[in-house]
């Protein structure tokens, strides 16, 4: 429990054998329930997670890999299904610091946001504490994300995030995109069903792995996620005339029943 709150760590993991055993034993003892969603992998990253023998620790399988976005789904969904108040997501490759925790939980606990996610463009140094590319990356990525969704937030590719369990209950999750561009539709879906959203400076961590997150990703597959996010924020704006529409009829409806003898 942290403060109160039962608190599940959802644990993404592709081929992470090396790392998976470093990201567990770092999860922090109030952390209730630890669900590692293995994404199809072919190497040993159930097993290394199972030898571990915490008693927090649950294994949830993907036969077939899914990718990132629908491990994290399948995470939460078992994450809340068990009781869960908040869950947060740390990936498989160590790169989610721990004593950021507690921060990161804070605005969800005290309920002032429905999610909270890192922004480690604002840790001191980050420039120099990042990968060149993902620093440049993130700046252009976060500002696309910006004009998209009509949030103002930073870091919009970080994956170290925490979410209420009323707010996962508010936006249609089975929907969300399952690869790499999840967080952009994530704090898309989030901005459109009114869940408050708060940036949290965390430490940036690029140590010895290796990231699936390539040139492709971030010059198409995100921008076309972005894309249609930015589009269904067009199409829900429409919505105020549908509803200048419904206030006519029933202003309409009321006139007639007004008039009716
Ligand atoms: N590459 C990849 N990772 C997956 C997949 N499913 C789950 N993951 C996990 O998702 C997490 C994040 O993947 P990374 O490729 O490191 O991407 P990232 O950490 O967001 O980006 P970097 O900052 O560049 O490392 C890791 O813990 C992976 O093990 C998948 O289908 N592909
Ligand atoms: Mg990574």
């Amino acid at each position: 429990m942290y403060r109160g709150r039962r608190i599940a760590v959802v644990v993404p993991a592709h081929e992470e054998e090396r790392l998976i055993g470093r990201t567990l034993g770092a999860v922090p003892a109030f952390v209730d329930h630890v669900i590692v969603v293995d994404d199809g992998s072919a190497d040993a990253t159930s097993a290394q997670a199972r030898a571990l023998g915490d008693a927090r620790v649950e294994v949830v399988r993907h036969e077939v890999n899914q990718g990132v976005g629908a491990a994290i789904v399948s995470g939460y969904r078992r994450a809340f299904a068990a009781g869960a108040e908040i869950a947060v997501v740390m990936a498989g490759d160590a790169q989610m610091d721990p004593r950021d925790l507690p921060a990161l939980l804070d605005p969800v606990v005290e309920g002032r946001v429905g999610y909270a996610k890192g922004d480690r463009l604002a840790w001191p140094g980050a420039r120099s504490r990042m990968p060149f590319s993902r620093w440049l990356g993130n700046h252009a990525l976060s500002l696309l994300t910006r004009l998209a969704t009509g949030l103002r937030l930073r870091d919009s590719q970080c994956g170290y995030t925490a979410l209420a369990r009323d707010a996962a209950a508010r936006v249609p999750l089975a929907a969300l995109w399952p690869r790499y561009g999840y967080p952009n539709d994530l704090l898309g879906m989030l901005a459109r069903h009114g869940v408050a959203i708060e940036d949290v400076r965390v430490r940036p961590v690029y140590a010895d792995e290796v990231s699936g997150v390539g040139l492709r990703h971030a010059l198409v597959v995100i921008p076309s996620v972005l894309a249609r996010v930015w589009w269904r924020r067009l199409i829900g704006r429409s919505e105020p005339s549908a509803d200048r529409g419904a206030a006519r009829l029933s202003a309409e409806a009321s006139r007639s029943t007004d008039l009716a003898p």
